[in-house]
């Protein structure tokens, strides 16, 4: 291996792959800290021609490469083996915007720009860049393109795959493929950029990308309402959706039980609706027309949900900061929840219209089966997406109860997703998590076909081996 390792220097030059276990370390552990691998080294390039020499070199030695971006995934896809024989490609240093094109609303941007910072240069000229995610100050486009990454944004623009035009990727055999265009149709055959968006880095090394922008909303408007019931709150979307209709940018939906766990952790973080209702909601309107349009809406439909018996209170953010407080105590729950200790995810989505009986059939069937548990459930709800976590009950270890449970939880929880024909992954992806999970929910004809196309693009087995699917 020493060879490769020299052969793989004299591409990168010296300072870009590191090789020492203090300099390997922070790559090695993903951000729950569920996962922690070991790696033969962690490469850094700075160019595609360095990433397509590496997956060369690698190819002919048979060294598997695990793709990475700001590690902030949560299935353990950017995390390495244990056998110490793997090699982790971290984009970071391929962070350039390569253009803003104006009149095409597009932005051409490599794999390893940081989120925020696109948001912010996009911002610069005028334009929306609407993927938003908690993670946001470290994950990067790479990472968002090849998690299918979705965010509180979606209800409105749509994920990570419906906000891409083109891609530019390095394939199993280190081949260059250019399809940077930014065209919004383009019906020549299959649509390999759909291949590689959702991949988790397991069909090629997504390289750069052309992504779309939005004009910047000139007004926006945050409140946080109460419900007493899920479906009172379906109700509330549903009538947003019909009065607000392409305004209405956010549908967040947090339990109070997820939020005493933010309060415990967050002090100033408590909700600042009276009475700890069974459900806050956070609703965001986005107007282009003026800030008295969308104000005026946005009272004219909470008046009609009081009447309507929807909502039992209402609080409008009467400024940035404190529409920024009602957004960070939403964000907030993950963090409350990684202090916390260990937690069992579950990101699922579920059909709105059996929402209402998943919520209350799997909380009654955990508490009489785990009494004390804490069901942390929150999420995206405009998308019919819940974070619906499980937290041991107070003062019982999180890791011994997790040994013990883990596996019987998500069994129960995942049942129920399939009864109510769900998705046991709505936007955090499959990585090892989800793997032994995926045949099963797939059906065998999807998962083969699956296979059939892991198998064509990377016969080697050297892109991401055992992450999604396992040939
Ligand atoms: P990584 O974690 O580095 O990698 C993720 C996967 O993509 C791995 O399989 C990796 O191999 C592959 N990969 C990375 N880069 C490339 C590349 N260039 N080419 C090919 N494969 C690649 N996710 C959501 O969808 N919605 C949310 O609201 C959300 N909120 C979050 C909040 C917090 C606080 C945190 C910590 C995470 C959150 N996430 C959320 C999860 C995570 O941020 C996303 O999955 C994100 O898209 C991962 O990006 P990354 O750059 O960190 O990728
Ligand atoms: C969010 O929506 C993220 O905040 C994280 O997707 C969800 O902590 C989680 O499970
Ligand atoms: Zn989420």
């Amino acid at each position: 291996m020493q060879n490769l390792i020299d052969q793989l220097s004299s591409v990168l030059g010296q300072k870009y792959i590191l090789t020492t276990d203090e300099d390997k370390a922070p790559y090695l552990t993903d951000w729950r800290k569920r996962y922690t691998g070991k790696a033969l080294a962690v490469l850094l390039p700075g160019n595609i021609s360095e990433v397509s020499s590496i997956v060369k070199l690698c190819a002919e030695n048979q060294v598997a490469i695990v793709p990475q971006g700001g590690n902030t995934g949560f299935c353990g896809g950017a995390t390495p083996d244990s056998s110490g024989k793997q090699v982790i490609l971290n984009l970071k240093r391929m962070n350039q915007i390569r253009e803003i094109d104006v009149a095409n609303q597009t932005i051409t941007l490599e794999a390893g720009c940081i989120l925020q910072t696109v948001q912010e240069k996009a911002a610069e000229q005028g334009f929306l860049f609407p993927l938003s995610l908690g993670a946001e100050g470290s994950c990067m486009i790479g990472g968002n393109l090849a998690t299918n990454a979705g965010g509180t944004n979606v209800l409105r623009y749509g994920n990570a795959r419906d906000l891409c035009l083109g891609l530019e990727v390095v394939t199993a055999k280190g081949e260059i493929w250019n399809g940077l265009k930014g065209l919004r149709k383009d019906n020549t055959g299959y649509d390999l950029r759909d291949l590689f968006v959702g991949s988790e880095g397991t069909l090629g090394i997504i390289t750069a990308a052309v992504m779309k922008l939005y004009p910047l909303p000139i007004s926006q408007w945050t409140t946080l309402v109460a419900c007493e019931t899920i479906s009172s709150s379906i109700a509330l979307l549903n009538l947003f959706q019909k009065r607000a209709t392409s305004l209405l940018t956010g549908f967040e939906m947090m339990t109070q039980e997820s939020l005493d766990l933010n309060e415990k952790h967050f002090p100033q973080m408590a909700n600042p609706l009276q009475g700890k209702p069974p459900f806050t909601i956070l609703i965001e309107l986005s107007d282009h027309e003026s800030e008295d349009h969308v104000r005026q809406l946005l009272e004219t439909i909470l008046e009609e949900a009081f009447e309507s018996q929807f909502i039992s209170d209402a609080v409008i953010a009467s400024n940035l900061s404190q529409a920024n407080a009602f957004w960070h105590m939403r964000e907030h729950i993950t963090l409350a929840q990684a202090e916390e200790g260990a937690n069992l995810k579950h990101d699922i989505t579920i059909p709105l219209s059996s929402l209402d009986s998943f919520i209350k059939e799997t909380d009654a069937l955990m508490r009489n089966r785990y009494p004390g548990i804490r069901i942390i459930n929150f999420g995206h709800l405009g998308d019919g997406n819940l974070h619906y976590n499980i937290a041991p009950p107070i003062g019982v270890d999180a890791r011994i109860f997790n040994e013990n449970n883990e596996k019987p939880i998500h069994e129960l929880i995942y049942a129920q997703v399939e009864r109510c024909n769900g998705s046991i992954s709505a936007e955090h992806g499959v990585g090892q998590l989800k793997l032994d999970g995926l045949r099963a929910h797939k059906g065998e004809v999807a998962h083969e076909l699956m296979m059939t196309l892991k198998r064509a693009l990377d016969p080697q087995n050297i892109l991401n081996p055992h992450k999604v699917v396992s040939i």
